[in-house]
């Protein structure tokens, strides 16, 4: 497979974790959880001389692979976290479910966007969608090789769709995440600024959020919301 299919890519950009079960079940499995690292697509020496097959292998079998992982062993926690209602250690388990599960859909992204031979200018719609959201190609490639060169620390130049208003962004990722999981469609948000809760609720926050999933919480919504981005 030289590239995502358009289910693939739906459930990247729109559907969320969607997008790594449909990779994971094309994965070969190594027994240790429900997600799995996708095989390469080409030969570990098939991006030479650009990308060289030491660094492709240790990045796909060492890196990569730790990635998965590192999510399954964060969801065994957080399935025995709701076995035993002790959520003592939810930051913890937030912060690791989006880290390794934005590492592994970032490189299962990542693998199959470069084929041998690629390069070039895209067409179709993908090239519309750069020359609407970005002007040109070459402001576009301008601006993510300026935003992948910047990135503070370790992280990741991204280009994603934004469903708003159908428009291509460039983004930078600091680590993998900072602290969303890539490629999630939020369908329930509850604000916990200050600004959303200080005038009645001063420094009380957990009040708050506990008035929001007792009173306030509308399902119907959420789950229209569901049903939206499933599609
Ligand atoms: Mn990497």
């Amino acid at each position: 497979m030289d590239g995502l299919n358009r289910r693939d890519f739906v459930g990247l950009t729109g559907m969320g974790l969607l997008g790594a079960q449909l990779l994971g079940t094309a994965a070969t499995g190594q027994g240790e959880g429900p997600h799995a690292l996708p095989p390469l697509p080409y030969a570990v020496e098939a991006l030479e001389p650009h990308y060289d097959r030491e660094t492709v292998t240790l990045h796909h079998d060492k890196h990569h692979a730790g990635y998965v992982r590192g999510l399954n062993a964060a969801e065994a926690k957080l399935a025995d976290a709701l076995q035993s209602g002790d959520f003592s250690a939810a930051k913890e388990l937030c912060k690791a479910l989006a880290f390794h599960g934005s590492g592994h859909l970032l490189h299962s992204l990542f693998w199959v966007n470069m084929r041998p031979g690629g390069g070039g200018e895209p067409t179709g719609s993908l090239a519309a969608g750069i020359a609407k959201s970005f002007g040109s190609f070459a402001g576009f490639k301008g601006l993510l090789l300026a935003a992948a060169n910047s990135v503070e620390g370790s992280g990741w130049g991204i280009l994603a769709h934004r469903s708003l208003d159908d428009r291509l962004v460039v983004l930078q990722a600091e680590k993998h995440e900072n602290l969303t999981q890539w490629g999630v469609a939020p369908i329930l948000a509850l604000d916990v600024w200050e600004h959303a809760y200080y005038l009645k609720y001063q420094n009380r926050r957990a009040e708050w959020t506990q008035a929001f999933m007792d009173h306030l919480v509308n399902w119907e919504n959420v789950s229209a919301n569901l049903e939206a981005v499933r599609g």
